[in-house]
């Protein structure tokens, strides 16, 4: 149809050139594009109906069987909120009015204590594997902007998010940022920069690092957490740097570890004085603690959130923690108590254990303190509801956890990666080696040097833990036998100094005889890598993906080369499939169950699966019949199985 009607189209036959006709006659165009996604779509569609979900983690199929249902919000006169008014102002406004130090004096002299929602980010991350879809944080944003009006911010964009986006859930990072930006006006949006090494899990050339920045506050990101694994001052300075001259909130962090409380451990009360008076030095606009494991006792909370306040009067100081050990809410009240200005919680239902405390909670614990967050109580009850249904529709990446793990206090384990290495091990049947992999990581976080754990350095820890175990070593077998053994490809990287210097320095001699002549950086990576060629980078994804290619592509692309030129082909293939309902996404339908897909605005497809046929043994392909807007469409699928 489509040829038919170029060839009749009177424009076409008057012989106008062809790219003026393509600027006149869009929309024969828009129907050759959309019927081309719409092919894409069945392609994938056909496929998981004969191959099953290929999306990488899942077991099983969702347990929500049914479409979620959207809370409603009343007023307190009882009237229902209509969520496509414009919300309440909020803190987003004060940003943009007053900039980063005026948003900062007046988070400072707000008499409560403000609260950051981690629902779409940290607890995610921790809790599903960071699989949350675009389309699910879409739902619920109006009401979210409506419900959290007063929230410090939310945290919703960087971290695991940014790469698990492209290679597993084969959506756009920067458009998932752009699409919520639009539905949330009144809110700050909160983004986790790993410091020198952005999103990424060792250092970036420093320009790198402003591109992607610039980029992530064009796009919507307002504060941006900027931390280093080791606390490493110089490798901060980049990221915060970066922050500053794309004009973000800088919220610089020192990064908690270990045990204050305990005078024989190596980061103590006067360490981490010491690096906030480094950080202050770089002009932070906030001071962010981050406690990745959530080791920090609420007495030691009390202790260390007090000392810097006396120091530091007028700087806003913001705590973020995870609930391994069941102490979040004491930790975080704690926190509140000595003077912190926002904390960090998480929606009821995405709360607890390796996630961040219950937002409820922390409310109810602040009652009657003067330190209230300003929240109402009933919209974050409502909007809690939205959560329950979502948790069972992503339950295939659910790790089951079953309490709170206080032997987080020895291994120090952060929260995403507990998840992520109970969730293996429950894989594969490890019951025990399980315990001997945890003990593991304690022996290796020893080697090391007891070193900050946190991402990329939590994952060299880890990688370590397993190979220990696998290898069936002990600490003295490691020492002794290192100029021998072949060790992780990340641990080596550490201990060259690609993710920065470890506060103490390296072991010695476990670096030399493990590195064996390798390179040793004793200064920050950054100095030694290339600065990215941008112009050469876009000409690059131009002749491998054609034009148009944004700057966003380009710093998705240097981020992760590998991981956005697979996105790129997979997307080539089965189009965006950001719009498809998670459940059709995750799992085929019912034979005759029939769901919309919008495609685009007002462009839904009306879909129906009608029957997957029979193996052809010439081919091993099966043609699966799909309704789609009343006519039966067909597409055959290699069978996998
Ligand atoms: C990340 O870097 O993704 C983290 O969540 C660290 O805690
Ligand atoms: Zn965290």
């Amino acid at each position: 149809p489509f040829l038919a009607s170029l060839l009749t189209h009177p424009t076409f036959i008057d012989g106008a050139c062809w790219t003026q006709f393509i600027d006149q006659v869009p929309e024969l165009f828009d129907l050759v594009g959309s019927q081309n996604r719409a092919q894409k779509l069945l392609a994938y569609l056909g496929d998981l109906a004969v191959n099953g979900s290929s999306i990488k983690g899942q077991i099983g199929e969702p347990k929500l069987k049914t479409d979620i249902i959207i809370p409603e919000l009343f007023d307190d006169a009882g009237n229902k909120i209509d969520v496509n008014v414009p919300p309440t102002k909020g803190w987003r406004q004060v940003l943009l009015e007053q900039g980063p130090k005026g948003f900062a004096k007046a988070v400072r002299n707000y008499k409560g204590t403000l609260l950051m929602d981690t629902t779409w980010r940290d607890a995610h991350q921790s809790l599903l594997a960071t699989r949350v879809r675009t389309v699910d944080l879409c739902n619920i944003a109006k009401e979210t902007s409506h419900a959290l009006s007063n929230l410090y911010s939310l945290e919703c964009w960087g971290g695991a998010t940014f790469d698990v986006a492209m290679r597993f859930l084969y959506e756009d990072p920067w458009d998932r940022l752009r699409k919520m930006r639009k539905l949330i006006p009144n809110i700050p949006f909160q983004m986790l920069l790993r410091g020198a090494n952005g999103v990424a899990y060792s250092s970036l050339p420093d320009n790198a690092i402003e591109h992607f920045v610039k980029q992530a506050k064009a796009n919507g990101v307002d504060i941006f957490r900027v931390f280093d694994a080791l606390n490493d001052v110089a490798q901060l300075e980049v990221g915060i740097k970066a922050v500053k001259a794309a004009g973000g909130v800088a919220e610089g962090t020192i990064c908690y570890s270990g045990d204050m409380l305990n005078p024989k451990k190596k980061y103590n009360l006067p360490y981490y004085l010491d690096l906030a008076e480094k950080l202050v030095a770089m002009d932070i606009d906030v001071l962010g603690i981050k406690d990745m494991a959530g080791v920090l006792k609420p007495h030691a909370a009390t202790l260390l959130i007090g000392g810097l306040r006396k120091k530091y009067p007028d700087l806003p100081i913001h705590v973020h923690t995870h609930d391994s050990a069941g102490t979040g809410v004491a930790s975080m009240v704690a926190c509140a108590m000595a003077g912190a200005d926002a904390v960090d919680a998480a929606t009821d239902s995405m709360s607890g254990m390796t996630s961040q405390p219950s937002i409820n909670a922390i409310l109810s614990s602040l009652e009657g303190t003067g330190l209230d967050p300003g929240l109402n109580i009933h919209h974050v009850r409502a909007l809690d509801t939205y959560w329950s249904q979502l948790r069972l529709l992503y339950s295939p990446f659910e790790a089951h956890l079953t309490g709170p793990d206080p032997e987080v206090y020895e291994h120090e384990i952060p929260g995403g990666q507990l998840t992520n290495m109970m969730f293996q091990a429950s894989q594969l049947g490890l019951g025990s080696q399980w315990l001997e992999t945890k003990k593991a990581y304690e022996t290796a976080n020893d080697l090391l040097g007891d070193i900050v754990k946190v991402t990329p350095t939590s994952k060299v820890v880890g990688d370590m833990a397993q190979w220990i175990v696998q290898n069936k070593l002990s600490a003295e077998d490691v020492k002794a036998r290192a100029g021998e053994l072949d060790f992780p490809g990340s641990v080596l990287e550490f201990l060259e100094g690609m993710m920065g210097q470890p506060y103490g320095g390296f072991p010695e001699p476990l670096r030399s005889n493990a590195l064996r002549g390798r390179r040793m950086l004793s200064d920050r990576p950054g100095l030694h890598l290339e600065p990215v060629d941008f112009g050469k980078a876009k000409r690059e994804l131009a002749r491998k993906f054609g034009n148009p290619v944004t700057e966003c592509d380009v710093a998705s692309y240097v981020m992760y080369p590998k991981v956005f030129e697979d996105y790129k082909a997979f997307v080539a293939k089965y189009g965006d499939l950001s719009v498809l309902p998670t459940k059709y996404f995750l799992s085929k339908p019912e034979i005759g169950e029939e769901f919309h897909v919008e495609l685009e605005k007002g462009k839904v497809l009306i879909l129906k699966l009608l029957a997957v046929g029979p193996l052809s043994e010439n081919t091993g392909q099966r043609e699966v019949f799909y309704e789609m807007n009343g006519e039966v469409r067909q597409v055959t699928v290699d069978d996998k199985k």
